[in-house]
């Protein structure tokens, strides 16, 4: 035996055996004779129980130790004839020679048939040891594809038929122009190239590498692999055209997307992505498999509302139901952008499902914040599903509390405007907003701060520039008819979030960006001078142009395009850039799934004709998802009788 070193690693010094070959050879050559002596007698008596052990295996199979699958013949065998009949069910009668002979016999025939099977259990373990990496790789997948079958079999219950809501507008939405349409056509080219890249490299992974080529995952999707971007971006494949492709990732959805996963996912990410994704493309493809998909992934993010106020927890594992919130969120909340972010997609699956349950646990975080004081009329971004009192009182129209208001502007619409508490709840939120968080800079650029703890940071983020679209697409039906304001308003937002982008060397805009000490619309910090594809700026001009026909806004759509294709494009994809301030940015190899679901679409849109998704029609969701405004005037789908 080699003697126990001790070596430090990392400053501990923990027990290792040192493994010197030549050190164990020299201490071998010292034994003495009476050592040999004893190891050769050890040696011996081990060969003699090895051997004694292989003549009696047959028998001690018998006490059933391992499962070979004989018992259901063995077992009656045996107590057969332990009760003194005979296999065949006869009974024996007489003692002595003859019967202790025909036992003789049947213990004989037993050993012998125990022999034969583990005989032939051997072999054909030595054949599948034969076998190629490869085959067996085969054959274990064919029998996991059997289980999937059986699964799916299982899982894939019609769901009630429903009468597919009124759909209007999925037709080409060809401009006529023809140098829109060569700009549309370039768009999707570019959508092209990141499906093609992410479809060779990535595919089935949430995400894209698009240098490092191969796939990527954030901690929205817990550790699973599944297919976020093939679910993101089918409804842009489809309103492009790409046809083939969408049936491509049809086909991956069909077999591959599994929600029976181990895996810790945000509810928020998952239902906007997921959720809103598979429902879009349910809606503008009609094949069920979509529809059915989304309802066991909705399933799964019930057990996340199992909280003491029924304001969700921020993440879910979708085996075992088990829900909590993410650590860095003030006191243990759960994130108002998040469980504020749910209502759209949970209409609709009550409305496909006939399940109540849905609608009813949004219109319950409806109810309870409802019932909460507002601090100068604003939501804080912070809420605690344990104690139901808001945490940090931090006010965005950004990042943490953004799609909560976009969603009370959206249930309106989305309600054939028949929701009209969503729609107060919306004039009351975004009146205290002008009040206490929009500006105007020094050089007359028009920004929407943040509340801080009874302050106002003036710092504007990306992600707050979807809301020029927002205000444009909630000016008509405002409280006293403020439609013109509001629509300036929402102009004024387009404008700033385009000098952003403008003030830019790349001509891509920051992630956020400050109006204080002299500074207009530029980031300063290091950290918040990255673009990560995100489409917020373009979503606004998307609405902009819809509601105004100012060509500026197709103008300055294709600015940004024409500065992705020119700064993110790579052979392998897209990627964000670290620092849009820089002439040679560094990459941060990620081709993010709402670029594809959102950027691309926006612009393919940006470049259509208005008769394509119609916005009296359609509601796209916050990842740029369109679905289906519903006629549910004499609809109720809260109680068990739903009607519809
Ligand atoms: C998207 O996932 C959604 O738009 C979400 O609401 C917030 N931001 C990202 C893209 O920036």
């Amino acid at each position: 035996m080699t003697t126990p070193a001790l070596l430090p690693i990392s400053g501990r010094r923990i027990p290792t055996l040192n493994p010197g070959f030549s050190s164990f050879s020299h201490h071998r050559a010292t034994l003495r004779l009476s050592e040999k002596f004893i190891l050769l007698l050890i040696l011996s008596a081990f060969i003699t129980l090895c051997f004694g052990a292989f003549f009696f295996l047959p028998d001690s199979s018998k006490h059933k130790r391992f499962d070979l699958g004989l018992e259901d013949v063995l077992i009656p065998h045996i107590d057969s004839i332990k009760e003194g009949k005979h296999p065949g069910g006869h009974i024996i009668h007489g003692q002595g020679g003859h019967d202790e002979h025909r036992h003789r016999e049947d213990e004989e025939h037993l050993r012998n048939k125990i022999r034969a099977d583990h005989e032939r259990a051997l072999e054909e373990a030595k054949e599948k040891l034969k076998k190629s990496r490869e085959e067996l790789r085969a054959e274990i997948q064919t029998e996991k594809n059997k289980v999937a079958q059986d699964l799916k079999k299982k899982d894939s219950k019609l769901l009630p038929p429903v009468p597919m809501p009124k759909l209007v507008g999925i037709n080409d939405g060809d401009p006529g122009d023809p140098d829109v349409k060569e700009k549309r056509d370039k768009i999707r080219e570019m959508m092209k190239h990141a499906w093609d890249n992410y479809r060779q490299y990535g595919w089935g992974h949430n995400e894209l590498k698009p240098l490092a080529k191969k796939g990527h995952s954030t901690n929205i999707f817990g550790n699973s692999q599944m297919g976020a971007t093939i679910v993101d971006a089918l409804d842009s494949l489809y309103i492009m055209g790409l046809r083939d492709e969408f049936k491509d990732g049809q086909e991956w959805i069909e077999k591959n997307l599994d929600f029976s996963v181990n895996a810790e996912v945000s509810v928020f990410e998952v239902n906007i992505r997921f959720i809103g994704g598979l429902l879009a493309s349910y809606y503008l493809s009609g094949q069920e498999i979509f529809k059915i998909k989304a309802a066991q992934l909705a399933e799964k993010l019930l057990p996340a509302f199992n909280t003491p106020t029924g304001i969700p927890w921020a993440m879910v594992n979708l085996k075992s139901g088990v829900g909590r919130n993410w650590g860095w969120a003030s006191a243990g909340s759960s994130i108002l952008s998040e469980f504020g972010t749910l209502h759209m997609e949970f209409v609709h699956m009550s409305y496909l499902t006939g399940n109540p349950a849905y609608y009813n646990k949004v219109m319950h975080i409806r109810k309870q914040l409802q019932k909460m004081d507002r601090p100068n009329g604003l939501y804080p971004n912070y809420l605690n599903p344990r104690t139901g009192r808001w945490g940090q009182h931090h006010t965005s129209v950004g990042g943490l509390g953004d799609s909560f208001y976009e969603y009370l502007l959206k249930a309106w619409l989305m309600s054939d405007k028949a929701d009209t508490e969503a729609r107060k709840m919306y004039d009351d939120a975004i009146e205290a907003i002008e009040k206490h968080l929009i500006r105007k800079s020094n050089g007359g650029l028009t920004f929407i701060g943040e509340w801080k703890n009874g302050h106002l940071e003036k710092k504007m983020g990306h992600l707050t520039c979807f809301a020029g679209g927002m205000f444009a697409l909630g000016a008509d039906g405002s409280k006293g008819d403020k439609a013109g304001h509001y629509l300036q308003l929402g102009a004024e937002i387009a404008h700033t979030c385009h000098e952003s982008y403008d003030r830019t060397v790349l001509k891509l805009g920051p992630e956020a960006f400050k109006f204080d000490s002299g500074l207009e619309a530029v980031a300063v910090r290091q950290n918040e001078k990255y673009y990560i594809l995100r489409p917020e700026v373009i979503e606004t001009y998307w609405y902009m142009w819809r509601f105004t026909h100012d060509p500026k806004y197709r103008q300055w759509g294709w600015e940004a395009a024409q500065a992705i294709e020119k700064h993110c494009r790579v052979s392998g994809g897209f990627s964000g850039v670290k620092d849009v301030y820089s002439s040679s940015p560094t990459f941060d190899d990620v081709q993010q799934s709402f670029f594809l679901a959102e950027t691309l679409k926006y612009l393919y849109l940006l470049f259509s004709s208005d008769d394509f998704l119609p916005l009296d029609s359609w509601v796209f969701n916050t990842e740029a998802h369109p679905l289906p405004v519903l006629h549910l005037a004499n609809t109720t789908l809260s109680g068990n009788r739903v009607t519809r």
